[in-house]
């Protein structure tokens, strides 16, 4: 299959960048999600940096780094506070008089993986020699602190934890059905809450009622302890993510080869990336599944979901054996849509999956790039190539929005969504 009118999809994905643009960064779409997330930015920063705006590519990272509070989080939203269409609002996350949140901005209290560095290394590379310079040495001690958060705070046996569901940037995935279940709402209250993301989409592509409750009961829980608990072990929901982990180790060794690029010392980086792939290896590699695979570290069990996060860590070095047989996996889990080769973001044939279901099982550009950039670096062209070809064909049936229908195609989700569009002008070319 030929990669389709790449001129018409140019003009619309750059058009969806324009109009979603509020200043001094992007919203992921124009209704649902009227926030800045933080890695939205960092695809949203890659994508106007492959379409030669790179300032407001420097400046959606600039303004995302502003808000990294004082013991290096990078906090998952920065809020817009002219925009009240959104719950959970500020006043919900109560992160106010927070002393780590810098002043003049106003954050949530979680991160999502942490595919920055990659972001920073995609904009330096449209920038000018003097800029490029600039920019990178601007960026590395935001860059190590963040890291080294993700490290000190949330390394725990090995793995770092996400400690919601949100974390994850995958949120209704069924990897967090049976730990979301374990939650004890018996004894975790649940707040009072009005949700507003069934205003804008059907309500069977959305996290349903009973989910719902238990993302706010475990945000509670993260919000009493001013999203810095001092023993981890104490959460209510833990689990080692493969994509939060994959980006992680991915993150330190781009970190890396910018800090030899800058004559610094990469060493600390390459250590951490080097450790958490091993631990990975030894944690989350399963050999029945031949995929990676979450860890429920409350319950202290493997989650066996066949997610396509699972299928990331090619991008890591890893044994050969591991790699060879990740890929063979990958090639089972790309399937024929109606527009050619997708990637469901749970495999077809796993028994959770949902075709039109927010994360368990819908086609999401963000994973599908990932996975895209692994077979790159593994030189899988034919792959690749498929998936590229499959992927810009159903956005330019569809349009740019959040996720899709992988059996039928359809478009799902919030329309005009930034990071397909993003991620969709840098596989134009
Ligand atoms: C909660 C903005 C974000 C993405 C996440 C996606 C969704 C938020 C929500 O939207 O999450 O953070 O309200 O459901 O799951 O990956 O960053 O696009």
């Amino acid at each position: 299959m030929t990669v389709p009118a790449s001129e018409s999809l140019r003009r619309t994905a750059e058009a969806v960048l324009d109009d979603n643009w509020i200043g001094a960064s992007t919203k992921p779409s124009a209704r649902l999600y009227p926030h800045q997330w933080s890695w939205d930015s960092a695809f949203i920063a890659i994508g106007n940096a492959a379409s030669g705006r790179t300032d407001r590519a420097v400046q959606e990272l600039d303004t995302l780094f502003r808000a990294q509070w004082s013991n290096g989080m990078v906090p998952h939203m920065v809020f817009d506070l002219t925009a009240t269409d959104y719950h959970p609002s500020p006043e919900v996350w109560g992160t106010a008089g927070i002393d780590a949140m810098p002043a003049g901005v106003v954050t949530s209290g979680m991160i999502q993986p942490a595919v920055h560095a990659l972001a920073v290394r995609r904009v330096a590379d449209a920038l000018t020699r003097n800029e490029r310079r600039h920019f990178l040495e601007r960026m590395v001690p935001r860059l190590a602190a963040w890291h080294g958060f993700l490290h000190r705070h949330r390394r725990v046996d090995g793995l770092i934890e996400i400690h919601h569901p949100w974390e994850s940037g995958m949120d209704n995935s069924p990897l967090w059905d049976a730990a979301l279940d374990a939650v004890d709402l018996a004894t975790l209250p649940v707040p009072e809450y009005r949700r507003v993301d069934t205003d804008h989409a059907p309500s069977d592509e959305r996290p349903t009622a009973d989910h719902y409750d238990r993302y706010m009961a475990i945000l509670e829980q993260l919000r009493l302890a001013d999203y810095q608990a001092e023993d981890p072990r104490m959460l209510p929901f833990r689990v080692a993510d493969v994509l939060t982990n994959t980006a992680a180790a991915a993150a330190d060794l781009h970190l890396g080869a910018i800090q030899t690029e800058l004559g610094a010392d990469p060493s600390s980086a390459h250590q951490r990336a080097t450790a958490l792939t091993e631990a990975m290896c030894e944690q989350m590699w399963n050999d029945d599944l031949g995929l990676f695979v979450d860890v429920d570290r409350c319950a202290g069990q493997p989650i066996p979901v066949r997610a396509a996060a699972g299928l990331l860590p090619l991008e890591l070095p890893l044994p050969q054996g591991i790699a060879d047989r990740l890929l063979q996996t990958t090639q089972d889990h790309v399937i024929d849509g109606p527009h050619g080769a997708v990637l469901p973001s749970v495999a077809a044939d796993d028994p959770s999956f949902e075709a039109r279901r927010y994360w368990r099982g819908p086609v999401w550009a963000n994973i599908t790039w990932l996975l895209l950039e692994a077979l790159r670096m593994r030189g899988a062209v034919e792959l690749r190539t498929e998936l590229r070809s499959g992927l810009l064909s159903m956005v330019n049936q569809a349009g740019c929005h959040e996720y899709y229908d992988p059996l039928s195609g359809d478009a799902l989700g919030a329309d005009q969504f930034s990071w397909t569009a993003a991620l969709c002008l840098t596989l134009l070319d």
